[in-house]
């Protein structure tokens, strides 16, 4: 019976992706370049310290990009490694631990295997050590072509953990140029890790004023670094003859691991509540270039990081319905009335509601808010949100579980 709860709940949500209108094809044949930006949150995106912008390179490609600000990161334990998942398989992480550890034999649909199907060349890009987070095995299992970690990579900007962003993006665009197109690639950053104290070049610091010598000012460089470095590849993919002909995405991974509400207040210029303190840290940017500028704009509608597959793959032709992926698809508003973003917490919202759960996790004691007030409202309100919400991490937590991808695929 379960099986069967599961085969009709994908049965319906597929049925919705496949009507994705005059969207679709739009962008058939183009590359695919996605960059995963290690805990980079939405908070100061845009924003400015001292009256320098803290992104100004973000900023400049919003003027020609989809840009999604309200956009939930939905990580558990697995971080990094469950960004990926989210992104690149369309299922929710686990409750403990990371599915690159814990499942890496699973069969799944990724976005480099269901790319390759349809003709691309696959490969991914990390500048460190390949067996954390069991990447090269996982990768293997995806369907990757090829991974690329610290071992292809000139050390030549030693920072942070490993190689510097800048020099990152660049060699691996320095790759790219070398792949048959189409392709897919996907970027993980680094130099944003915790704990954000990089050695910069003085050209390279944002004067943080008072955070100075504080670990939030240091990640406030971090990101900035991280942003410049984002500039220069747009450059190089500009210089290698690319840029038109690829789609671009960029979106963070994960929160920033501080507790600093009272710094992230000052520089957003008010008080924040714990609620507005949960929304920053649950949100991360999401950024898409189209090969011509096209849909440019702020998109406010909810999503999250497992919306990625079945929003770019009608894009580029490719029917999401024909796989069992979670996630919606951003660009098809006449989802907008039912779309659920979940995330692994339980908590969730429908871009009415943001419902936090309670410690005890019954859904009582949970807190439900009025997103245009901020405000507590009458958590009745937001039960078939919960109930909903739970199923579909029940659902993904099943179909990672007893590997039930090859079995959806088959009629029963
Ligand atoms: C290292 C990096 C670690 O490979 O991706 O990420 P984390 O999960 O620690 O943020």
């Amino acid at each position: 019976p379960r099986m069967d709860e599961i085969r009709d709940w994908f049965a319906a949500s597929q049925h919705a992706r496949s009507d994705s209108g005059e969207l679709f094809g739009r962008y058939t044949g183009s590359n695919v370049v996605t960059v995963q930006g290690e805990a980079f949150m939405n908070f100061f995106v845009g924003k400015q310290i001292n009256g320098q912008p803290i992104t100004p390179n973000l900023d400049a490609l919003r003027g020609d990009s989809l840009y999604f600000d309200n956009f939930y990161h939905q990580t558990g334990q697995g971080r990094t490694s469950d960004a990926d998942l989210a992104a690149n398989f369309s299922l929710h992480p686990l409750p403990s631990g990371s599915v690159f550890i814990r499942y890496a034999d699973n069969a799944f649909d990724t976005m480099p295997s269901v790319l390759k199907e349809h003709g691309y060349a696959a490969n991914v890009y990390h500048a460190y050590d390949g067996s954390f987070w069991n990447r090269s095995r996982m990768y293997r299992e995806m369907g990757y072509d090829r991974f690329y970690t610290e071992k292809e990579y000139e050390i030549d900007e030693p920072l942070g953990w490993s190689l510097g962003d800048r020099s990152f993006f660049d060699q691996s665009v320095g790759f790219m140029a070398d792949t048959p197109q189409p392709f897919y690639s996907f970027l993980i950053g680094l130099s944003s890790h915790h704990p954000y104290n990089l050695a910069l070049q003085d050209t390279d610091k944002l004067d943080v004023g008072d955070y100075a010598g504080t670990t939030f000012g240091d990640y406030l460089q971090s990101v900035h670094y991280v942003d410049s470095a984002l500039g220069g590849m747009v450059e190089r993919l500009k210089r290698e003859g690319l840029w038109d002909n690829t789609v671009l995405v960029f979106y963070g991974d994960h929160d920033y691991s501080l507790d600093e509400r009272e710094a992230a207040g000052k520089l957003m210029g008010r008080e924040l509540s714990e609620f507005d303190y949960e929304q920053i840290m649950g949100q991360v940017p999401l950024l898409i270039h189209l090969p011509d500028g096209g849909l440019a704009g702020t998109y406010d509608q909810p999503g999250g990081q497992l919306d990625l597959m079945p929003t770019l793959l009608p894009l580029l032709g490719i029917d999401a319905g024909d796989y069992a992926l979670m996630g919606n698809d951003l660009l098809d508003r006449s989802t907008d009335d039912h779309r659920l973003v979940v995330l692994r917490s339980g908590a969730f919202t429908d871009g009415r509601l943001y419902y936090s759960p309670s410690a005890d996790g019954t859904f009582e004691n949970g807190t439900a808010y009025d997103l245009k007030t901020g405000q507590p409202t009458d958590v009745e309100q937001a039960r078939t949100g919960y109930e909903e919400a739970s199923k579909r991490l029940g659902i993904s937590d099943d179909v990672i579980a007893h590997d039930l991808i090859p079995a959806l695929k088959t009629s029963p």
